[in-house]
């Protein structure tokens, strides 16, 4: 019989450049990938479309009897909802219980890299490593009294202040048993205002130890278990507010304890920052522990040395993701780019070394890299990957300095295997970067007025209409960064201040909107005024997604220094996480709004197979916290909710006709009488 004749093999289906990004070096590597028949992250995301059912989120693969789903009629449910699993669990029960399930995650993800940053502070404590330090002694100081640690000692009567060594011992004890403790509350609520420490009290989601609530979730959401979708929520609250004010904030404070707390310093962004005569290391991740040291290692002389041995100029340090902004905020060094460029570094060319831990981490980096003489080098005993061309160098904290030596070794030894064929993009932009609670503070009070009461006196004068805080991923299902790029463009053009965090501030720092300059090309003319008067960018860079927790207290500052109501949700304030991907990022959304939030996601939620538990994220939420969700994907859009938002606020404050009058010219003052 004569064989069937085969059809021709399809030609595998490419991604559109100018579709997939609007910034031009991601359009350029996408080319060159294209070129170099490498398939990217923006290939796949055009050859794979996501699940129908699961992004509705009422897909249920808890047991064996299913996976269960419960498609939503088209045109929706008209009278009872009758959908339901084997078991019986309907629609709200099984949405729930997958929204819980990504908060837990979320909440465990950061929380154990606090936890990991705690259990290096402690080694510093007890002096079982000299490689980290105490580089902030006023931020332990301020923090010390809410694990309970005293920081005075009193002697014949007098009070003294108490041995250093002693109180990071105290704290570091006290931190480390945040995560596991045994009764009582997580230290840290007490830091948010009163009346929202009333309304978690109330409503019974004062998170106890955090590794139990990520826990509880897991129990609650087993089969048969919880099936209340508000009772979900309620534990869905309690972890997501053991993340917020419990591992990430740990986290951050004790990283500006070790690391030293950010202040505002210039640096540059994207693919631009590696150059092409100098051994190029980009680090990827989220964890500083590391970071820091390779940072302190391609600084040393011996290592600069050995990269000119080595026929290089010098080295050139670079971040992906949030251990980007890590060592952005406190070194200055450069990102070379935001989530989904990850595989673009690789692809110029140039990178000697890729060196990763935990956390946002695409496995197809080994097969790109397998393309290059790059080494992609895994760091942390949680996160290994499969392919053999992946190294695997296990770091230490008590020998740190030594392993980041022998990576940037390493990386320097494979500079003579780069090929010939390099492509480095020429774009990249300048950018200041490393805010924080209390450089904002210096910044908008002076040294002699160092509060937030100029920003209230802005806020109450209407020059500035409000603050957003805007965050998060990429995600390949949306154009790379154009909707956190019109987001935030629209904020500014209407007067409301941002601040942004993760990949979103890696976005904007890329298309220069981290610039004191940038004020007078994109905002209103009120924030314009304002950022001119202080020389700030109006977009704040507040550092990596853990420093979410900066903008918790950011906010309560505000509520603190007065006028502004007296809790988190009166203020004129809003979130959102335009291109949001993971499950992080459901856990920062979640407690926002558990602190009194309006947070508005972009993309989809998978919550709209559930209409009655969307409804209560979208609306219920807010009578109990103060705060909600919302999803708008279209950009302007989800700006304009924003601002209504704000606007809103602004009435109930009864500060909505200040603005009126700030947004009126001379001639219409003069046509009131009012100059
Ligand atoms: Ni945040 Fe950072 Fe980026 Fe998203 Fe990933 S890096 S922790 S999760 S993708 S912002």
């Amino acid at each position: 019989m004569a064989e069937a004749k085969k059809a021709p093999a399809k030609a595998p289906k490419l991604a559109d450049p100018m579709e997939a990004s609007i910034e031009v070096s991601t359009q350029e590597m996408i080319r060159r990938a294209q070129k170099l028949e490498i398939e990217t992250v923006f290939d796949r995301a055009v050859t794979m479309k996501p699940c129908a059912i699961g992004i509705q989120g009422i897909c249920c693969k808890n047991c064996a009897m299913g996976p269960c789903r419960l498609p939503l009629p088209k045109g929706g449910v008209e009278g009872e909802d009758t959908r339901k699993g084997l078991c019986g669990a309907t629609p709200n029960t099984i949405a729930a219980r997958n929204f819980a399930r990504m908060i837990a995650a979320g909440c465990a993800a950061h929380s154990d890299h606090g936890r990991a940053v705690a259990e290096t502070f402690l080694a510093v404590a007890r002096k079982e490593t000299t490689d980290y330090t105490i580089k902030d002694p006023a931020k332990l100081i301020q923090i010390a009294p809410y694990f309970g640690v005293a920081t005075t000692i009193e002697k014949d009567g007098e009070t003294l202040d108490r041995d250093i060594d002693e109180i990071a011992l105290g704290v570091a004890v006290a931190a480390n048993a945040e995560f596991g403790k045994v009764g009582g509350t997580l230290s840290y609520l007490k830091r948010a205002p009163q009346p929202l420490q009333d309304k978690w009290k109330e409503q019974g989601v004062e998170p106890r130890a955090i590794d139990r609530e990520v826990v509880e979730i897991m129990h609650r959401t087993h089969m048969g278990v919880d099936q209340d979708y508000k009772n979900l929520m309620k534990q869905g609250t309690r972890a997501s507010l053991a993340d917020g004010w419990g591992g990430a904030m740990i986290g951050t404070d004790l990283q500006d304890v070790m690391f030293g707390s950010p202040s505002p310093l210039q640096s540059e962004a994207n693919l631009g920052v590696m150059k092409e005569d100098h051994v190029n290391i980009i680090v990827h991740g989220h964890e500083p522990l590391l970071s820091e040291m390779i940072v302190a290692a391609c600084q040393s002389q011996e290592m600069i040395d050995y990269a000119k041995e080595n026929g290089a100029k010098g080295i050139q340090l670079a971040g992906i993701c949030c251990t980007a902004n890590e060592i952005l905020q406190r070194h200055g060094v450069p990102p070379a780019g935001n989530y989904l460029q990850q595989e673009l570094a690789i692809i110029t060319g140039a990178c000697e070394a890729m060196v990763v831990d935990v956390q946002c981490i695409f496995q197809n980096l080994a097969n790109v890299a397998k393309c290059f003489h790059t080494k992609l080098i895994t760091t942390h005993p949680i996160a290994k990957m499969e392919q053999e061309n992946v190294m695997h160098i296990e770091f230490d904290e008590h020998y740190a300095m030594q392993d980041a030596k022998r990576i940037v070794k390493l990386a320097i030894e494979n500079f003579k295997n780069r090929g010939a064929d390099v492509m480095i993009p020429q774009h990249k932009a300048k950018q200041i970067a490393g805010f924080g609670v209390e450089s904002i503070k210096y910044h908008l009070g002076g040294s002699f007025r160092g509060d937030y009461f100029t920003l209230n006196d802005n806020i109450i004068n209407g020059r500035i209409r409000g603050i957003a805080g805007v965050v998060g991923c990429n995600n390949a299902r949306t154009k790379h960064n154009e909707e956190h790029i019109t987001i935030i463009k629209e904020l500014i053009k209407n007067d409301v201040i941002v601040l942004t965090t993760g990949c979103s501030a890696i976005t904007a720092a890329i298309h220069g909107l981290l610039t004191p300059e940038a004020a007078a090309v994109h905002c209103g003319p009120g924030l314009a005024e304002v950022c001119e008067t202080v020389g700030i960018p109006p977009v704040l860079h507040l550092g990596s997604c853990v420093d979410n927790s900066r903008i918790l207290l950011a906010a309560t500052e505000v509520v603190k220094a007065g006028g502004l109501g007296n809790d988190i949700c009166d203020l004129p304030a809003a979130g959102s996480a335009p291109e949001w991907m993971s499950e992080k990022a459901i856990a920062i959304g979640q407690y926002f709004v558990s602190s009194g939030v309006y947070t508005v996601f972009g993309y989809s939620l998978p919550v709209d197979g559930a209409p009655v538990f969307r409804d209560h994220l979208y609306n219920g939420m807010e009578e109990l916290y103060g705060g909600k969700w919302d999803c708008e994907p279209d950009p302007i859009k989800h700006a304009h909710k924003m601002i209504a938002h704000i606007d809103k606020k602004r009435k109930e404050l009864g500060i909505d006709k200040a603005r009126e009058r700030v947004l009126m010219d001379m001639a219409d003052r003069q046509a009131l009488g009012m100059d």
